[in-house]
């Protein structure tokens, strides 16, 4: 199995041109296959222009460190960086050019099949930590073609930082894509929720903090306990996310703080979790990031999607980090797994099995890269939806040399629906189902003792939840089928009269998704309860919220269905068949507009999404904020005040 591979950190001055905080509307000429008038214009960023999209606190939080991209076509990988000698790789040669397979017998990729970050596997990791911020420049390196997409894929992408606490503009909003020959610099502060609010006392202050290269930390402010930890970002392009991601678009970031800090070094704030003792933070040894999707495959052993599939697309070959059937070589000591959910429309439910099919120990310590209240011991996590991390501990000490584990999947889908079963170990291990997705998707082999001694720990106490004050106000969301389209024909709007899915706020109806429409609009330093119900029909729907976490009160009405590994701050919540999940979430320290919707992105392109705003914060800040509509040319606001399809209160 190929680790992930490390995007490098750079300086800022290396960036040409050197970011602004507004978007940078140098002009340069269009090519035409873009579908401009010949000769025709349009500025170098794609970011919306102007003082409403201008980075929030630019200055402030000037970037430190720099990170490029580009999205591009399928190419071979020069310059492969895992962050860890071969032998943590599983003897994989790093200087051994890699192109673009999902298993070394299949065909090589074409460009047009896959579009990854530079265009290369395995996924990208982006190491982060607090205090540091990044700003991450984003080129669009796609076909100018639309056309030219293999049959899937939309040449227009806007990168949303899952779970980031940023400014609207460095979201990824649906709305604010941007066009091939373009860039968007997304500015990512790095801030824990409450830089601007929250009053520390002295054990706060203890542990909000952030490593500093020497070995130390540094105090920083917001409330410790909303650390976060496991990221990742990916294609948010409206009505065509579940392609762009399938397609390539996802990559992770791992955020470093003083308590979670890649550092296996003790100091009393330290968790020591495992990681590594090389650096002062950031050490990827012993900590591995796992993005697991499914994938279909034509004939030719190309990657295929069905564009008319609106229930949820299911593919039949499970990967690890973009390879089929992985192994992966351990020591005897813990490792700490961040694994991710990357497929449209599949839950997976993972177990550790031995050799024999039986069941073994694993440590869930953090749900959505958040890290739990306590660390929960299962033999099955879980089912998994579309977009949550679970990171776990696996301590393999308890193994001897030569030893084989197993991930095994157990949840198993008919359709898109959501999870049909979740079966027994033994029947999954043996492979006793229809569903080519259940069963052993990696195998861990057991190596050698470890260099020197594991001092890793999983502490028994990890971040408690956050107080937050009482809420001013509830609102309901229900997510279920039919949509009517009220605002059909509108560049905002979603492209059919009607939609298979949809949501419906507080009394209102249940209307398809237009990014112009503005559904919810909490105040600024408040918090607030949702309701998110699922309307039924045997569907499964994760749904995202964006920004802000939350805190899950009760499923169902009662705060007793609410499962250890939920205890801690969400930011994805899986609704199950016919279930509701309530939960409380606070607004602080950057304003804009956001969304929320289900993350099957079958169901998120097909309109269960929406927009909500967060508008008396920052500067200058309208209400509703003017909606952008892009093209080559440069980014429109095409509404007027009064037209702004406003029926949030
Ligand atoms: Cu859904």
């Amino acid at each position: 199995m190929p680790r992930f591979d490390v995007l490098a950190r750079k300086d800022v001055s290396s960036l040409n041109p050197f970011p602004t905080a507004e978007a940078n509307l140098t002009e340069q000429i269009l090519d035409p296959r873009l579908g401009a008038p010949p000769g025709a214009r349009g500025p170098i960023e794609g970011r919306p222009p102007g003082k409403i999209w201008a980075h929030q606190r630019f200055a402030e939080h000037a970037p430190r460190v720099a990170v490029e991209a580009t999205q591009a076509p399928a190419t071979t990988n020069t310059t492969y960086n895992a962050g860890v000698p071969s032998s943590l790789n599983s003897g994989i040669d790093p200087t051994a050019p890699l192109p673009l397979q999902f298993h070394p017998q299949w065909p090589v990729q074409n460009p047009e099949s896959v579009w990854t970050f530079n265009g290369t596997i395995p996924p990208k990791l982006v190491l982060a930590r607090y205090a540091e911020p990044i700003l991450f420049r984003h080129h669009n390196g796609l076909p100018f073609d639309v056309a030219q997409n293999g049959g899937f894929g939309r040449h227009t992408i806007s990168t949303h930082e899952h779970n980031g606490h940023h400014g609207a503009e460095n979201d990824g909003f649906t709305g604010a894509f941007f066009f091939p020959g373009q860039f968007y610099d997304y500015h990512w502060p790095v801030v824990l929720a409450g830089h601007y609010s929250y009053q520390q006392d002295a054990d706060d202050h203890h542990k909000a903090c952030t490593p500093t290269d020497a070995g130390g930390v540094d105090p920083i402010p917001g409330d410790w306990r909303e650390t976060m930890s496991t990221h990742w970002f990916h294609d948010h392009m409206f009505s065509y996310t579940s392609q762009n991601v399938y397609k390539g678009n996802a990559a992770m970031m791992n955020i470093y703080s003083g308590i979670d800090r890649g550092s296996e070094i003790p100091d009393g704030v330290n968790f020591q979790l495992p990681s590594g003792t090389d650096k002062s933070w950031g050490n990827l040894d012993y900590d591995v990031n796992l993005m697991i999707a499914d994938k279909a495959f034509d004939r030719e052993g190309q990657l295929v999607f069905d564009i008319f599939n609106e229930d949820g697309f299911l593919g039949d070959v499970r990967t690890v980090n973009l390879a089929y059937k992985p192994y992966f070589e351990v020591e005897k000591r813990k490792y700490r797994f961040r694994i991710l959910n990357a497929s449209v429309a599949r839950f997976f439910k993972i177990a550790l099995a031995n050799a024999s099919g039986g069941a073994e120990q694993m440590i869930q310590i953090a749900n959505d890269g958040n890290l739990l209240p306590q660390p929960v011991k299962l033999t099955a996590l879980d089912e998994q939806g579309i977009a949550e991390r679970y990171d776990i501990v696996i301590d393999f000490s308890r193994y001897p040399i030569g030893a084989k584990l197993y991930l095994v999947n157990l949840c198993e889908h008919d359709d898109g629906r959501g999870p049909e079963q979740d079966l027994r170990l033994g029947d999954a291990f043996a492979g006793r189902s229809g569903d080519p997705c259940v069963g052993k998707f990696l195998e861990f082999c057991v190596v050698r003792e470890p260099a020197t001694e594991d001092k890793s720990l999983v502490p028994d106490v990890l971040i408690p939840n956050p107080t937050l004050p009482k809420a001013v106000r509830e609102r309901t969301f229900l997510f279920g089928r039919g949509g009517i389209n009220t605002t059909f024909g509108a560049p905002s709007s979603y492209e059919k009269a009607s939609s298979d899915w949809a949501i419906r706020t507080d009394g209102g109806e249940k209307v398809s998704a237009d990014w112009g429409r503005v559904s919810a609009a909490p105040r600024y330093g408040t918090c607030e309860v949702w309701h998110l119900v699922n309307d039924g029909g045997g569907w499964d729907h994760p749904i995202h919220i964006h920004f802000e976490e939350g805190q899950i009160l009760a499923r169902n009405g009662s705060a007793s269905r609410v499962p250890p590994w939920e205890k801690g701050r969400k930011d994805v919540y899986r609704l199950r068949p016919g279930g509701t999940v309530t939960i409380k979430m606070q607004f602080r320290d950057w304003g804009g507009m956001f969304m929320e919707h289900c993350h099957n992105t079958t169901h998120e392109d097909n309109a269960m999404l929406l927009r909500w705003e967060l508008d008396d914060s920052g500067e200058p800040f309208l209400a509703p904020l003017p909606t952008p509509v892009p093209t080559p040319e440069g980014v429109t606001y095409p509404y007027d005040a009064n037209d702004i399809l406003l029926n949030a209160f």
